[in-house]
């Protein structure tokens, strides 16, 4: 780290020696016209030697102006902040000032553009209840180009792909590439790991490291690959989840070793010495417990220890009680959203920030774009933990929902007793009283950290059928994880649960490619049928997510709930028991129907009945062993 102070001594004098643009680095590289934004803190950086300094003292521009110049601690930086009237047109702006070297000044001039903005960006924002989510891992996908798999002036340069922690050389091309793929299965949006440049020595292919927060990797592509992604989403009606994060960046960042201010970042104590890993001996990590931001009695060295620790030795801690280092992070991802036509953040690690921080940069955001979805990554144990968090943000509109992946795999992975297995469900769902907007959370059967699902029920295709109809039918928005669809099984560690989608890469010659039907077991085949099929079922029945729910006591290993409506009921049966049982219509005294047909049979489906078999509530309806049906009941 890198703190001067020094006198700029004698006369001054002009010199006509022009500074290059080049030499001027500028935080956000550009802005937009019309984007409600009232004023702008631009981090203005120069690599200033001894005896140096600059002042930015002038902004050309139409009803664009200079409000204040601020020299940061480090006086490589400086902090400008401009005023916007919300009438200036796109245009160019010039930055101007002097710098100060041995006695002399030399001009600055730094173009600067305020573009206009892009009408179709606007078109796709935000998420519903309605949405359906793709989470891929983009190392890990497809390979659209392998000419970026090794960039050979960045620290980790080699891929690997038998090692789950070195790159595989996926990217946004070959993510593109298989959009129509993704389409297939009912998606209607997609949430990629994050593609920002993580140049860090090791595991720079999972993204939360990010080195530069305005570059995006280039062994993922580049920026023009992910515009070109971002175009093709939205020309299919998909939306575009990015995944941020607020909470810390990787050791390479120059925002560390050569910070603004030694107060942007939580360390202590430090030593400064990172080694060849990226990793810094000494700082002090997260005790991880979240708990110490709403217990009444807790230690304050705890609280600071959870929320200033570093999440791990290679990953800074930010500190966002610092206000430029809280403007330039609420800025950056105002940019990305504008800049790419994003959709929805999901928010990695949520809980570890300030959390002050959190709700001023989300209303920030709500106040530019006031559709735009922001869910949080609350990793959490307990429903009133989740509780807290989804509660106290009132510009948070989700979160990923830990809870309810506990509850499901406690239903599909245990048996039922009074407070376990599907009581266990039963019993979560019922907690949803404690939570503002449920119907918003994002749930999931597993993602990039939890083991893939069909390994932890033990590759049991009924669990699997019953787990997908849960997923798609119960309350919130579904996540599910790639290569899900096609029962990939990667349990332990990030790289098996990371693996690669086999035939993403066809410069490695894969022996096979499960992006074509004909490659797949007859298994994968039924597994991706029915996902398919259910994603038809959520689509086609708009009573999910906007209907009201409600569900029924565990009952002889059978959990029943339904969306239902003035003139729809969607309801779903599941038993969990190893043998076949009935269930009896009666239960559903408090919603009359005139007749019903089952649309979905988990052990039949390509069954499915056109008849209005189902003609009053005394019916009794069959249930096969750790089966699942689905009735349509007409009011
Ligand atoms: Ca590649
Ligand atoms: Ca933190």
């Amino acid at each position: 780290m890198k703190y001067c102070s020094c006198l700029i001594v004698g006369m001054l004098t002009f010199s006509s020696w022009a500074i290059s643009p080049e030499e001027i680095r500028i935080d956000p590289p550009h802005w937009w016209a019309g984007l409600h934004v009232e004023s702008l803190e631009l981090l203005v950086e120069m690599n200033l030697g001894l005896n140096e300094e600059f002042k930015i003292t002038d902004v050309k521009g139409d009803k664009i102006t200079l409000l204040s110049d601020v020299e940061a601690q480090n006086r490589d930086y400086h902090y400008v902040t401009i005023s916007i009237d919300s009438t200036a047109a796109a245009q160019n702006i010039y930055i101007k000032g002097w710098l100060y070297k041995g006695g002399q000044k030399f001009p600055i001039s730094k173009l600067y553009k305020f573009k206009e903005r892009e009408s179709e960006s606007h078109n796709y924002m935000g998420l519903n209840e309605r949405d359906l989510i793709y989470l891929v891992t983009p190392d890990r996908f497809a390979n659209g180009d392998s000419k970026n798999d090794v960039i050979n002036d960045l620290r980790e340069h080699h891929v690997n792909s038998s090692e789950g922690f070195s790159r595989h050389g996926g990217d946004i091309q070959g993510l593109t590439s298989q959009l129509d793929y993704i389409k297939t299965l009912g998606v209607t949006a997609v949430w990629t790991m994050p593609l920002l440049i993580n140049d860090m020595p090791e595991y720079s292919y999972h993204g939360y490291a990010i080195t530069d927060h305005y570059q995006v990797d280039p062994r993922f592509g580049g920026i023009k690959a992910y515009k070109e992604y971002s175009r093709q989403l939205h020309e299919r009606d998909m939306k575009l989840v990015m995944d941020i994060i607020p909470n810390h960046m990787g050791t390479f960042n120059r925002l560390f070793q050569n910070p603004p201010d030694s107060n942007w970042i939580n360390a202590w104590p430090l030593e400064g010495k990172i080694d060849e890993k990226g990793q810094v001996a000494g700082a002090t990590i997260t005790n991880h417990r979240y708990a110490t931001l709403y217990d009444p009695y807790a230690a304050p060295s705890d609280k600071k220890q959870f929320s200033d620790g570093w999440f791990v030795p290679s990953m800074v801690d930010l500190n966002q009680k610092n206000p430029e280092c809280a403007k330039y992070l609420t800025q950056n991802s105002i940019w990305w959203i504008e800049e790419l036509g994003v959709d929805a953040f999901r928010v990695d690690t949520w809980v570890y920030p300030d959390q002050d921080f959190l709700d001023h940069w989300s209303k920030e955001i709500h106040m530019v774009f006031p559709d735009f979805f922001i869910f949080s990554e609350s990793w959490v144990h307990n429903e009133h933990s989740q509780a807290y968090f989804s509660n106290r943000h009132s510009s948070l509109d989700g979160v990923a929902d830990f809870n309810m992946y506990e509850a499901w795999k406690d239903a599909l992975e245990n048996p039922t007793s009074w407070n376990s297995g599907l009581n266990s469900l039963y019993m979560n769902i019922a907690s949803d009283y404690q939570y503002s907007s449920p119907y918003k959370f994002i749930t999931f059967l597993d993602n990039h950290d939890a083991g893939r699902f069909f390994a932890k029920i033990n590759q049991d295709f009924d669990l699997f059928k019953m787990g997908i109809v849960m997923l798609y039918s119960t309350r919130g928005i579904p996540c599910l994880y790639y290569g899900t669809e096609i029962l990939l099984s990667g349990l332990d560690d990030h790289g098996e649960i990371r693996e690669d989608m086999p035939g993403g890469w066809s410069d490695r010659r894969d022996k096979r490619n499960v992006f074509k039907e004909t490659a797949l077991s007859e298994l994968e085949k039924k597994a991706l049928f029915f996902v398919r099929k259910m994603a038809q079922i959520r689509s086609s029945y708009k009573v999910i997510g906007t209907g009201l729910f409600r569900h029924w006591a565990p009952d002889d290993d059978i959990y029943s709930y339904c969306w239902y409506n003035e003139n729809d009921i969607l309801f779903v049966l599941a038993n969990r028991s190893k043998k076949t049982q009935s269930f009896d219509l009666k239960r559903l005294t408090e919603l009359t129907f005139k007749e019903g047909r089952v649309v979905l049979d988990s052990k039949d489906v390509n069954n499915e009945s056109e008849e209005w078999d189902i003609i009053s509530n005394t019916e009794e309806i069959s249930m096969p062993p750790n089966g699942v049906k689905i009735l349509y009941l007409k009011r």
